[in-house]
């Protein structure tokens, strides 16, 4: 398999989050559709209706397509922009959590339960209480516990909950050296459908324990956060938006602060970059996506996947993008 080959040709797919559950690779995508909205600023273009599940024995193999997962007409509370989503499994039971807006246009995150991984999933009939925001990726941890990361910056509105409560009138990000908004983690609830605790702001510091600032572009957190643990170290990676790079801060714990560390991924064709890192038979594996198979539509995305290597001391070797 070329590494630059989309994984699936028939259906335009962003966003790809990927786990391995019983041995078999599923990855999570958004299904990105054409629905002739202009592109701005607040992603309206991204206007997505349901999700695809795929799943493979290996990175090589058959990539099988489980059919729609979930449809935006069966969530009583969303309305539209079904964005980046991703599952978790406990106990033999699949939870997919999706961010969606609300009736007041609003982003919230939701959740739908199945027996299979591969769907399909039956929504609540409310959002996660107390959600916000977009971009949630779930990472359970070594003992057990999972949690959720979550947030996105400009058309993902994470600016505008800074005060803890929404403020239409936020500005997207200012122009100012203050510390950058942080992603957002909790710790899910026992029976996977809630936080289980209080959202935290998780901070990222540059290599002199400061917090990496707002005016910092090539490093400062824009959405898109997934987490992986590789011997014993947490990896917080994460998109910059703008200047379109993955880059990736490490810890010692699931709730940071964490240090920022360099370049996962160089700039893909198409405006977005977000990805998952996972891994399957001792092998690293880093799931992105880039607007290729559209000749560079930004809305119209194909998901691909790269084998990722840390090297002796931790560190990530960077895989070029094909922009
Ligand atoms: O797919 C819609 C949005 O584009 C995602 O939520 C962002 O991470 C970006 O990939």
């Amino acid at each position: 398999m070329a590494p630059t080959e989309p994984l699936v040709t028939d259906l335009y797919t962003a966003d790809p989050r990927a786990h391995v559950f019983d041995g078999r690779i599923y990855v999570y995508p958004s299904h990105d559709i054409d629905a002739g909205i202009p592109e701005n600023d607040f992603g309206d273009h991204f206007a997505m209706e349901d999700y695809h599940v795929f799943s493979m024995d290996r990175v090589g193999g058959e990539v099988v397509d489980h059919g729609v997962a979930l449809h935006l007409k069966d969530v009583p509370w969303a309305e539209r922009q079904l964005w980046s989503g991703d599952a978790a499994e406990k106990d033999g039971r699949y939870y997919l959590y999706f961010p969606a807006k609300d009736k007041d246009g609003v982003f919230r995150i939701g959740v739908a339960v199945s027996d299979d991984p591969g769907g399909p999933f039956t929504p609540q009939p409310e959002p996660m209480e107390g959600s916000f925001s977009i971009d949630q990726s779930t990472f359970r941890d070594d003992d057990g516990t999972h949690y959720l990361y979550w947030g996105g910056i400009w058309g993902g509105q994470l600016q505008r909950w800074t005060t803890g409560s929404y403020d239409p009138d936020a500005p997207e990000e200012r122009d100012e050296d203050v510390p950058a908004i942080g992603p957002r983690v909790a710790r899910l609830s026992d029976d996977m459908l809630q936080f289980g605790e209080a959202p935290r702001e998780i901070q990222i510091l540059d290599e002199n324990g400061d917090p990496i600032l707002q005016t910092d572009h090539e490093r400062r957190f824009f959405e898109a956060c997934w987490m992986h643990k590789h011997e014993g170290t947490y990896y917080l990676s994460y998109s910059t938006g703008d200047t379109h790079l993955i880059v990736y801060a490490t810890g010692d714990n699931p709730y940071g602060p964490f240090t920022y560390q360099g370049v996962v991924l160089t700039p893909v064709l198409g405006w977005t970059t977000h990805h998952s890192i996972v891994e399957h038979e001792g092998q690293w594996y880093l799931f992105y996506h880039d607007s290729s198979l559209s000749g560079g539509r930004t809305h119209l995305r194909s998901m691909k996947v790269a084998e990722l290597t840390h090297r002796p001391d931790g560190s990530i070797e960077t895989i070029p993008g094909d922009r």
